[in-house]
């Protein structure tokens, strides 16, 4: 579909016919779509820009892969799709490994996906032989690898279900959630929780990686003074604030 720069919504757009062509490929699940939407909505109440809070706690994030003894991002159609180049450059930037792992898993698609996001990111990635299981999940979705998500110490889960998120945590493994819904599982299992776009919130990342990499005093010192609990009430309050606000401004009209 041919959709013209001058509409409003132009770049969501662009994004919707993108996730339906890699459906079409094989790489997102259909219902990846739905999850999609469903990040949309909260990018919408959220004004679809960085929100200080999560600039914030992207800078945290980055300094947390930085500190990791066996940091891994893990990868899935979603998240493939919409920044596997960047999730690459950042894995570059912070000595992590990249291993992919799907909700709706076959062996085919789980193939595909990991064809599709090592051409992007110009690198081997970790998923096609799952090796390992992560306890506490009784499906297919628990199969991981053993050098890569086993292993973990800090684990960076782009667009998560909550199952494996709070798996990994149970695991002992500090989780690093990108998830614009401030009350998903995933979200609140984390340790540093980015409620953005993946598309704003990976660059950043990189940005902070890269400025952090060489000043590791830095890194230590704004971990330990994040909190993340206080950072995503913050989130919550901007999101009633700015419903409240658009509420008193139709009722001026
Ligand atoms: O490729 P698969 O089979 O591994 O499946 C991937 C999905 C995303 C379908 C699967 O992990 C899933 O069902 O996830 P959930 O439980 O729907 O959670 C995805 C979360 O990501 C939701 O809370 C969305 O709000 C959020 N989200 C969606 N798109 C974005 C996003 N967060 C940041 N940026 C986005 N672009």
């Amino acid at each position: 579909m041919k959709i013209s720069k001058d509409h409003p919504r132009y770049r969501s757009l662009v994004t919707r016919e993108r996730m339906a062509a890699m459906v079409e490929e094989g790489n997102v699940s259909t219902t990846g779509l739905i999850a999609h939407g469903r990040g949309e909505a909260f990018d919408y109440l959220l004004g679809e820009i960085t929100v200080p809070e999560a600039g914030l706690a992207e800078k945290v994030a980055a300094a947390l892969l930085l500190r990791a003894k066996h940091p891994v991002i893990t990868v899935n159609g979603n998240a493939a799709a919409l920044a596997a180049r960047e999730l690459g450059d950042l894995a570059r930037a912070t000595g992590a490994l990249v291993e992919i792992n799907l909700f709706h898993r076959s062996e085919e698609r789980l193939r595909k996906v990991c064809d599709f996001v090592e051409k992007e990111m110009g690198m081997k990635v970790l998923g096609r032989e799952q090796d390992a299981v992560l306890e506490g999940i009784a499906s297919d979705r628990a199969r991981c690898t053993s050098q890569g998500l086993l292993a973990a110490d800090v684990v960076l889960i782009p667009l998560e279900d909550g199952d494996r998120a709070e798996a990994m945590v149970k695991a002992g493994k500090k989780v690093i959630s990108i998830d614009l819904n401030p009350r998903s599982r995933t979200t609140l299992a984390a340790e540093v929780a980015v409620v953005d776009e993946i598309t704003r919130a990976v660059p950043n990342m990189i940005t902070w990686a890269e400025r952090l990499g060489e000043r590791p005093e830095e890194a230590r010192a704004v971990l330990e003074a994040f909190r993340n609990q206080d950072n995503l009430a913050a989130i919550m309050r901007r999101i009633c604030v700015g419903l409240d606000q658009g509420a008193a401004d139709r009722s001026e009209r």
